[in-house]
């Protein structure tokens, strides 16, 4: 086993990949590793522990096979069992000539499937490209391709889509797309369940990377993050122990698994290194969930501010019996005040709060933090060794208490996205700190308030929509000249999406709905269809010239409030 796999190359460098005598591929080209010295911090302080996720789950399953550790509906998986199934899927895959170093997109809702799939992935040494179950052909192609994925995996048919369709026409547009692979009926593809060869032993180097995780993303279509088995191995462990999560712990998915809270923080993964149970669904309405929760007493769950709020309010007519309930973990969003209040009115003392990114740095109220501070306060870094800058536009430090732009680096923060040399130019600084793009205050005990952000990021509810990304494909309307995207308030989910749109000379611009019947067609995932759309007969600037997004910001928040954009805002009318 070669334990320290990495060069040294500065934060924006490509690392090539490395071969080693068997073949196997050690670094994925196009990551960008920590540099020795830090590595070599990690591993003294007991955070890299050299663990694999393969070795994971057979010290697990070894430990305590006949646990349950996946349930969903009526199946119950146990530790052997989800070894049994991960085995069976790596065989399968194996036998199509998926080896080590090869990409595979996972599209699959929450079902054990996701996990045998994940587990088979790290067992040959192949990385999962972890897409959402809303991702549409826009954002799989682009992954698709990005990763040069030789397999694709998916439902059938999955909340009224069908993903065979979609996998068509991917396997069209990504020329290095082999396999695609269905959970249920295959359809024209291959399914999942199936005869397979036997599986070469993978490789065993811990500073591989064991996953890539989407980004809500700022820039165009969405980045790849690289994280390795010791920096999402130590992502989990120290957030269960962090959540005081143990063989007792019963978590609930209700958010995509896909997702780097549901999955690993502590997540399902949680779950499973404490030798937990997780229960999965993707059903969180309260009916449902609620329901869940007594039949398996439910004991800890993560979930969306507006979904919170929901479950809140629910609490007050619902006859369910949530006694078991220890922790409810809410993050994605901003979480206000008066409505963390309305939380743990519902659900007592168990509101946890949690401002994390699948970039990597994760702040959590610990558990038995005071009131005022769950309340209040988006969390505490996780690690001792997390890193944290607050610093103003020239990178200098602001005093301390004060809002500024939060930079981080650490044990498990990426020090490069994917392939992506030119955004990582400036998405980090010299020396290796992410520029995570929000606003951020620190309070005297560390905590940290998240008080806005510099990104161009809208934050629907937890679902991240990049400006960007909408603004680039409304672009392709013939009738629109130029276009700009903006948040606006939203009681319930925070903020939504308010699309300004300039028609061409003579031409009428797009209304909502033909808007959203356009972009649907380009494959966008639906919940990045803006919300409002309003006409403009031209953009407001800046005084450099750019495209002034406060001012837009300012109109899109008056518009909702029940103002006219001819009247209120339009430069030029
Ligand atoms: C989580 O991850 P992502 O990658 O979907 O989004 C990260 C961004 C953050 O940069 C921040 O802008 C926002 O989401 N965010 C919050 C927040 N938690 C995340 N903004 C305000 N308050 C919070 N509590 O969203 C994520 C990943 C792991 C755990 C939890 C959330």
């Amino acid at each position: 086993m070669v334990f320290i796999s990495y060069n040294t190359f500065g934060a924006g460098n490509k690392s090539p990949a490395r071969t080693s005598q068997k073949g196997w591929i050690h670094v994925l080209d196009g990551c960008t590793p920590w540099p020795d010295e830090l590595a070599a911090r990690y591993r003294a302080s007991g955070h890299w522990r050299g663990e694999t996720f393969d070795r994971l789950l057979r010290a697990w399953a070894r430990a305590h096979p006949h646990r349950t550790a996946l349930v969903h509906r009526e199946r119950r998986l146990s530790y052997a069992g989800l070894e049994a199934a991960a085995d069976r899927v790596a065989r399968r895959l194996a036998g199509l000539g998926i080896a080590a170093g090869d990409r595979v997109v996972l599209q699959l809702p929450n079902i054990p499937e996701f996990f045998a799939v994940f587990f088979a992935l790290q067992r040959l040494g192949a990385v999962p490209v972890l897409a959402l179950p809303l991702h549409r052909r826009s954002e799989i192609v682009h992954l698709c391709r990005l990763s040069e994925a030789v397999a694709y995996v998916v439902p059938d048919v999955h909340q009224g889509f069908d993903h065979r369709e979609l996998a068509a026409e991917a396997l069209k547009e990504a020329p290095g797309l082999r396999h695609v692979l269905v959970v249920g009926d295959p359809g024209p593809h291959t399914p999942l369940d199936g005869p397979g060869t036997d599986v070469p032993a993978g490789p065993d180097d811990p500073s591989d990377v064991a996953l890539l995780l989407v980004s809500g993303g700022t820039t165009g279509l969405p980045k790849l993050i690289p994280r390795t088995h010791d920096d999402y191995a130590y992502n989990v462990r120290a957030s269960a122990e962090t959540c005081r999560f143990g063989p007792d712990t019963v978590y609930l998915a209700a958010l995509p698994v896909a997702h780097n809270f549901a999955l690993g923080c502590p997540g399902v993964l949680g779950a499973l290194h404490a030798g937990g149970t997780a229960v999965l669904t993707d059903e969180p309405d309260p009916d449902a969930a609620f329901a869940l929760m007594e039949r398996e007493r439910v004991t800890a769950t993560a979930l969306v501010p507006p979904t919170a709020r929901i479950w809140a309010a629910a609490t007050e007519w619902a006859e369910a019996d949530l006694t078991a309930l220890r922790l409810l973990q809410v993050g994605g969003a901003r979480l206000l005040p008066e409505h963390a209040q309305q939380v743990r009115d519902a659900f007592g003392p168990v509101l946890q709060q949690v401002f994390g990114m699948a970039e990597g740095l994760l702040n959590y109220t610990e558990p038995d933090a005071p009131q005022d501070v769950v309340l209040h306060t988006q969390g505490r870094p996780l690690s001792l060794d997390d890193e944290i800058r607050v610093v103003d536009e020239h990178d200098r430090d602001v005093p301390p208490g004060t809002t500024g732009r939060l930079l981080t680096r650490g044990p498990y923060t990426l020090r490069g996205y994917y392939r992506a040399d030119e955004h990582n130019a400036t998405a980090f600084t010299a020396d290796g700190y992410y520029r995570t793009g929000d606003l951020v205050r620190r309070t005297p005990t560390g905590h940290l308030v998240v008080e806005g952000r510099v990104k161009e990021q809208i934050n629907r509810g937890g679902d991240k929509v990049a400006a960007a990304e909408v603004e680039e494909q409304l672009a392709h309307h013939p009738a629109v000249l130029d276009t700009a995207v903006v948040p606006v308030p939203d009681d319930l989910l925070g903020e939504r999406t308010c699309a300004f749109v300039v028609p061409r000379p003579g031409a009428t611009a797009p209304g909502r709905n033909e808007a959203a019947a356009f972009l649907r067609e380009r494959g966008l995932a639906p919940y990045k269809v803006p919300d409002r759309i309003e006409t403009l007969d031209a953009l407001p600037v800046t005084a450099v010239g750019k495209t002034d997004k406060k001012a837009l910001t300012e109109l899109a928040r008056k518009l909702a409030a029940g103002g006219s954009a001819r009247k209120e805002g339009n430069p030029r009318s």
